[in-house]
């Protein structure tokens, strides 16, 4: 991979911020976006733009061929069976609602149980929680191991006859984890539960299988992929989809309507109430099409690379403590400087250019389980480098030692 050519396709990247070569470290937050990516949407807002589904003109059926063609790479992508399996949504949050209130809701009552983990981001448990409240159901975690993975035995352990629906994240926004999902969607087949997959920072990294995972349902973000904020995706099965009750009503989901009854769109539309977000469609397509040409198998690698190399940077820093495993992590390095508040760490490398996160990262839970409130994170993508990290391993001495004179 050359990241330097990679790098000149990305027009936020190449500015300085208080002085300094922007160093961006927050990708799992949300990712930067690609000229292809900025101009396919400008494009089709220049030259193609209409309402989908409807029009006989030829703008309407320009606007419903890219809006249907975006939803063909994202079945590609996850190599799902068809098309029918892929909803649009604003993202991984309305993504795993809709599962939780669509299928879950119905699904649960009283005795059962919903398994998740204690490393979820928040959309992948207040959702849950939401459905114990109103079900009766059973909120079970699995439990952690001490650097933050899980065990297969604790799975077993976890999931029983009573569980329904079990949900977790790929890949973990803070740990840097990579979860066997595989694996625990064959312990849930096993005990009749459907298996939900966060995929919020997997699908950016990684090639995904869906069918070769044999989850139930998989969300993901277009933001953090390169694509623009607005737009993520729902791949379910068919035989699961067509099953469910859309949550949302109105214009684009129905196929007749009577004063007192309707019926529905085929899948996937029923679940897609609404004009759609066609140009965020559109922006996820071209994305997608990027990660492609470069290589998500490059990528994953690049990152590994990346991952291990910050991971022992830092760790040899005084006073540093980084979160999660030390090998088969993505690229990203959560982290506390000693005596140094994460928003103060922050600060400081931002005032060297360099954007990094603090805070919960949404995962209030986790962070008790960590017993911090609050940590920084650095998180690298495709258009990252060791020179980067060499940034960040020298701001981070800064800190240190401007807080150390500060506190001395
Ligand atoms: N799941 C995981 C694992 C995430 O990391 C995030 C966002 C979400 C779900 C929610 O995605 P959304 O696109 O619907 O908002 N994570 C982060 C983060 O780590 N920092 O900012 C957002």
């Amino acid at each position: 991979m050359n990241i330097q050519a990679i790098r000149e396709q990305f027009p936020i990247l190449n500015q300085e911020i208080n002085g300094h070569p922007l160093v961006y470290l927050d990708s799992a937050a949300t990712s930067q976006k690609p000229r292809s990516v900025l101009d396919a949407m400008k494009r089709y807002y220049e030259l193609d733009n209409a309402n989908v589904h409807r029009g006989v003109h030829t703008l309407g059926s320009r606007a419903t061929d890219a809006y249907e063609g975006a939803r063909e790479k994202v079945a590609k992508l996850l190599n799902a069976a068809s098309t029918d399996e892929i909803i649009f949504t604003r993202g991984t949050t309305t993504a795993l609602n809709l599962v939780a209130s669509s299928y879950a809701r119905s699904a649960c009552s009283e005795g059962d149980e919903i398994v998740i983990t204690p490393m979820e981001h928040h959309s992948n448990l207040i959702p849950w929680q939401q459905v114990a409240k109103a079900t009766g159901a059973t909120l079970k975690y699995i439990p952690l191991q001490p650097d933050g993975t899980i065990s297969i035995a604790d799975v077993e352990a976890t999931i029983t006859p009573r569980t329904k629906v079990v949900s977790v994240m790929y890949v973990s926004n803070v740990l840097g984890v990579i979860n066997p999902i595989r694996e625990i969607t064959q312990i849930a087949h096993r005990n009749g539960a459907v298996m939900v997959v966060d995929g919020a920072q997997s699908t950016p990294h990684m090639k995904v299988d869906v069918r070769d995972l044999d989850c139930d349902f998989y969300a993901l973000s277009g933001h953090k992929m390169c694509g623009p904020t607005g737009i993520g995706a729902l791949y379910g099965k068919k035989s699961l989809l067509s099953k469910m009750e859309p949550i949302e009503f109105g214009g684009e989901m129905i196929d007749h309507v009577d004063l007192y009854e309707s019926t529905w769109k085929d899948l996937p539309w029923r679940f897609e109430g609404g004009t759609p977000i066609i140009a965020g469609a559109v922006g996820l397509g071209a994305a997608i099409d990027f990660l492609q040409e470069v290589g998500l198998d490059e990528i994953d690698q690049h990152e590994k690379r990346l991952a291990e190399y910050a991971y022992t940077r830092l760790s040899q820093l005084e006073g540093l403590t980084a979160y999660g495993p030390a090998h088969n992590r993505v690229g990203l390095v959560t982290f506390n400087l000693e005596d140094v508040h994460p928003h103060d760490v922050a600060t400081v490398l931002d005032s060297k250019g360099i954007a990094v996160r603090a805070g919960h990262h949404c995962c209030q839970p986790l962070m008790r389980w960590l017993n911090v409130s609050a940590t920084a994170r650095a998180s690298f993508y495709l258009y990252n480098d060791e020179a980067d990290v060499d940034r960040l391993v020298e701001g981070l001495l800064q800190t240190r030692e401007f807080f150390g004179h500060a506190i001395g």
